[in-house]
This record gives C-alpha cells, sequence and structure tokens, in this order.
C-alpha cells in the first residue's frame, strides 16, 4: 500500500554535538558518522518510493535535524507544533517555508502558547491520534490540537507517559493493526486492540521504527526486533542511527513522512 509520497527531513548541523541528551554517558555524537547516517537514511527512505525534500543544517538549532518535532502532517493538514524544549522552540518557524511547499495557508494550524506540543509525541492511526502527555507536550497543547483535528473529522486521544521523552520513543504503528511496544506502553489499556509485538527491554531503542509504504526501516543492531518485523511480512531496510541514539533521537525523529 502506498500511502506516503512525500518526506522531508533536515541535515544534521555541527552543532548537534551540543543536542539535548538524557544518556551523555553514550558520548557526544560523532559529526562525521552522523552525516553518513544521515545519507544513508535519506538512500533507505528513497527506496520506499517517496521524494526527499533535504533541508539544509542549521547552526542556531542543535537538534534541528529532529523535523518530526516542530509539525504534525496529516493527510488533511499540516500543523506547526510548539515545541516545548526552550533550545528548539524556534525550529517551528523555520519549518514553515518547507510545509508551505504542500500544503496552502487554510490547511496549516498552529498551535499556541501556552500550549506546547512536539511531533514525537503524535502517533497516528488512520485518522486517529495518539498523543503523549510529556515533559514537551502539555495539556494545553493537546487540547489545542484535539480541536484543529475534530475540525478536519480527525480524533484524538492522550496516552500519558512518565519514563521516556516522546510517545514514539516506545511505541510506534506499523499498519495493518501491527504496534511496535516497549516498556511502559506494553501493558496501556488503549493498545490492547492492536497486535502488539512487545520489544525486549534490551532493544528497547528500536521500537522506533517506520512504515514508509510496505517497507520498514529498522535501526541496525537490534536482531530481535528485525526479526520480529520480519516475521510480520514486511519488508525491511536497516539504517545505522548510533549517533543519534546518544541525542535521545531515532528513525522517526528524522523524517516528515506524509
Ligand atoms: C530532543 O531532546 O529534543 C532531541 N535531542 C531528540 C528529539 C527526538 N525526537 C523525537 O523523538 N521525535
Amino acid at each position: 500500500m502506498k500511502k506516503f509520497s512525500h518526506v522531508i527531513v533536515r541535515r544534521p548541523c555541527r552543532a548537534m554535538v551540543d543536542g539535548i541528551t538524557s544518556a551523555p554517558e553514550l558520548g557526544k555524537p560523532d559529526y562525521e558518522l552522523a552525516l553518513k547516517e544521515h545519507d544513508d537514511y535519506i538512500a533507505a527512505l528513497k527506496q520506499c518510493d517517496v521524494d526527499v525534500t533535504v533541508l539544509e543544517a542549521d547552526e542556531r538549532y542543535p537538534d534541528s535535524c529532529f523535523v518530526e518535532d516542530p509539525a504534525l502532517i496529516t493527510r488533511k493538514c499540516a500543523i506547526i507544533t510548539n515545541p516545548g524544549a526552550a533550545s528548539r522552540n524556534g525550529e517551528k518557524n523555520e519549518i514553515i517555508g518547507a510545509v508551505k511547499k504542500f500544503f496552502s495557508d487554510d490547511q496549516i494550524e498552529y498551535i499556541q502558547s501556552p500550549g506546547t506540543l512536539e511531533g514525537g509525541d503524535v502517533m497516528m492511526v488512520g485518522d486517529h491520534f495518539y498523543v503523549g502527555r510529556s515533559a514537551r507536550t502539555n495539556e494545553e497543547g493537546i487540547r489545542q490540537l484535539t480541536e484543529i483535528l475534530a475540525k478536519y473529522g480527525m480524533t484524538c486521544s492522550e496516552v500519558p507517559l512518565y519514563k521516556v521523552l516522546h510517545l514514539k520513543t516506545g511505541v510506534n504503528y506499523l499498519e495493518d493493526n501491527n504496534m511496535l511496544v516497549s516498556g511502559e506502553f506494553v501493558e496501556k489499556p488503549e493498545f490492547e486492540k492492536y497486535n502488539k509485538v512487545v520489544i525486549p527491554e534490551e532493544e528497547a531503542y528500536a521500537a522506533n521504527c517506520i512504515w514508509v509504504n510496505d517497507t520498514v526501516i529498522v535501526p541496525a543492531g537490534y536482531p530481535a526486533v528485525l526479526k520480529a518485523v520480519q516475521d510480520l511480512g514486511y519488508k525491511t531496510l536497516l539504517v545505522d542511527t548510533s549517533e543519534y541514539r546518544k541525542l535521545d533521537g531515532g528513525l522517526s525523529c528524522l523524517s516528515l513522512r506524509f
């Protein structure tokens, strides 16, 4: 099934080595290696029958390669978010230009302060959106998102989260009713109706896989997750995201897919 035609990514900037991290013990990212991994990511996406818009690196925002957070793109509208991380908030102004190439002004909505929202907290399942209430996404942000989605005939429900950065750090929908779940999301009642694939704790990082037109891109180095995804019948592609992991980032965070 072809669902996505377009992908937007942003090249990592040199300042990424000073990006936000909850795991400084993993060390700082190696910028050259991060660039190579980004090249590989783009190449993998191109194999999934999408066109890829590559935005220039933006040195003002160390975390700006994680384009998933300043925007949320749905089938019917684009929403410019209001990132809850202060050092990332300005990224919302820099993603608008790229979004405008695909959406008219009347299809672009905005989350306004005091509401905060980051795209990594939003998981799309058809026309329903699960939104994580996190340190980055607040109650008012979720209220505004719910209102915007309702205007376009789409629905939203809140998922509290306590341990991970973003909702999609720990749970990702692969289409066909299949959902990868790890840690605090394994037992959540709202995900009972899905075919849950429970990710072992030692491979929890790889719960963040992305489905792109029937191919699932899986982070390299997580054999149990790779096998589980292949057992579901998907074609898989591997991309090493080691340098992004050092900044709590994964495969979904690095692109907007629509
Ligand atoms: C941050 O803390 O905002 C970045 N270092 C990582 C963002 C990852 N994005 C995502 O999960 N959607």
